[in-house]
């Protein structure tokens, strides 16, 4: 909100825990709508409420998330389903409620204008597979294809479809979840890696992508911190140059 906000958006910031969600709305000057978009009454009613407020000239969807690290063999069904919902059925479900205001916003005769953005946050869990990952692994894979598959399906639209995959990202909150809450072994995750990604980077990023001209499509950006070459390579302990 805080990196689109200062990029001069008009935002509707759309989550579930409604107190926070106003904070942030304050502080940013962001409007708030909060909804569980896992529930199909939320998302209609998000849908008719910016219906009504004014032209939507991008969706960015960053909803998502992990819940546990078991192996398949262990893998629990609720969290499992709670992943796919999330990550997967959210996103289409987001997708076809407000495609329509889109293409709405994009339907106009400055030519300048006349473009509308989906951007998706993603993640690089959905390029590469690892041990305890895979109901994360197969949701943002899923979430992945969707993207693929729409970018192809609006052909010939003026419709940019973009995929923000990041690699780690130090919050608050996603490492937390996937844990069940153990504040220590969230730490863990991060310990001595310098300079883990931060959610304004990937923010920023975002705000690049729909900031762009109107006729550049970023397909796929992924992005990850200096310190993780790949998904299975992860420096732990100051970077240093080797001469
Ligand atoms: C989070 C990235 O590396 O934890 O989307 O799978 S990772």
């Amino acid at each position: 909100m805080r990196s689109l906000r200062a990029a001069g958006w008009d935002v509707v910031g759309v989550a579930r825990r409604a107190d926070r969600l106003e904070s942030l709305a304050a502080e940013t000057g962001a409007s708030a709508f909060a909804a569980d978009l896992t529930q199909q009454a939320d998302v209609d009613a998000l849908a008719e409420w910016l219906a009504a407020s004014g032209p939507v000239h991008a969706l960015v969807t960053v909803a998502g998330g992990a819940h546990g690290t078991d192996l398949v063999e262990d893998g629990r069904t609720e969290d499992w389903r709670w992943m796919f919902e999330i990550n997967v059925m959210a996103t289409q479900r987001v997708v076809a409620a407000l495609l329509p205001l889109l293409r709405e916003a994009a339907d106009v005769e400055d030519r300048a204008q006349a473009h509308a953005d989906l951007v998706f946050l993603t993640s690089t869990a959905a390029q590469r597979a690892y041990p305890g990952g895979a109901g994360y692994n197969a949701a943002k894979a899923g979430q992945s294809m969707i993207v693929d598959a729409l970018r192809l399906e609006l052909a010939g639209e003026p419709i940019r479809v973009v995929e923000v995959a990041p690699g780690m990202v130090y919050t608050e909150e996603f490492t937390l979840n996937r844990l069940r809450g153990d504040q220590a072994a969230a730490e863990q995750v991060y310990e001595g890696v310098e300079q883990p990604l931060l959610a304004a980077d990937v923010a920023d990023v975002i705000a690049y992508a729909l900031g762009t001209p109107g006729h550049v499509n970023l397909d796929l950006i992924t992005m990850r911190p200096v310190a993780q070459s790949a998904q299975h390579l992860l420096t732990r302990g100051p970077l240093r140059v080797r001469r």
